[in-house]
């Protein structure tokens, strides 16, 4: 692996989410992609600053981000998984929950993720085999291992009419008379890089997109966790559903899933 990957990643994270304050600051526009889906300004403007540095840098490798789509050669060894704004509604209306999502792939494998959250200026970050961090703080996922003592965290897809929303509601209503408490933060990425921390135990999403979680999961993974799909098996992109926890409380999540049905849909 190129020694300065990691190096760009974090800086691009960086700058891309000082130029994401600079928008919270001076105002910016707000178009919907269809229905309650919205891109802004500064998600545009984020991912142009990514894009560029990337392709000046590495214009071999190839990139999948939430605003255009894939870019460049789908058979090179290198791939950048970007989501400029993860948590977008959150930005949209002032709410400190978001942050930049950057993951890179090498020949298949996740071998760097950065989520940098501006507005609370945390970085969490982690490369292959070396664990994960928040700046200089090594993490670690907590040691929660009964479903009563749980911090859980979720999310709902954006399609109001998508059946997927009735079998979230049912899963999250239960986690609400089980656990110790229910969060929604809206931002996948900084949920998963939040269990990675310790912060949060566990959370589901259905219908998420290869840049909601590619940076998180390398982050989790590195500090103890697992991301799956609601059933326990790897990650599909084709369905987007994900579980993620740190790791202890992974097999009853499962089960209270299966309960209500919820491995079936997606
Ligand atoms: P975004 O802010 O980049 O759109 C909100 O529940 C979280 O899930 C955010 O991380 C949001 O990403 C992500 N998300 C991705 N696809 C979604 C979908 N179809 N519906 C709702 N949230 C989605
Ligand atoms: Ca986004």
């Amino acid at each position: 692996m190129p020694l300065h990957l990691l190096q760009i990643a974090k800086k691009l994270a960086h700058d891309a989410g000082k130029l994401a304050l600079e928008y919270q600051e001076n105002g910016f526009k707000v178009e919907s992609k269809g229905g309650v889906d919205i891109v802004t300004e500064a998600d545009k403007a984020c991912e142009r600053l990514i894009l560029k540095t990337i392709k000046d840098n590495f214009p071999d490798h190839a990139i999948l981000t939430e605003e255009s789509g894939s870019i460049g050669d789908p058979k090179s060894e290198y791939k950048w998984i970007v989501d400029p704004i993860d948590g977008t509604v959150n930005f949209a209306h002032g709410l400190p929950y978001y942050c930049v999502s950057i993951a890179i792939i090498h020949k298949g494998i996740p071998i760097i993720g950065v989520v940098e959250a501006p507005a609370l200026g945390e970085v969490f970050w982690a490369k292959q085999g070396h664990g994960a961090f928040c700046g200089k703080r090594k993490l670690q996922v907590s040691k929660t291992s009964h479903i009563q003592k749980m911090l859980f965290s979720y999310g709902y897809p954006y399609d109001r009419k998508d059946p997927v929303r009735k079998m979230t509601h049912k899963i999250a209503y239960d986690m609400h008379s089980t656990c110790r408490g229910v969060r929604r933060l809206g931002s996948s990425a900084l949920e998963g890089a939040y269990i990675a921390a310790g912060r949060l135990d566990a959370f589901f999403h259905y219908k998420l997109k290869p840049w909601d979680i590619a940076a998180a999961k390398i982050i989790l993974e590195e500090a103890g966790g697992i991301m799956t799909d609601m059933n326990g098996a790897l990650l599909s992109p084709k369905n987007g559903r994900v579980l993620a926890s740190n790791g202890t409380l992974h097999h009853d999540l499962i089960k209270v899933i299966k309960d209500h049905g919820g491995d079936l849909i997606n």
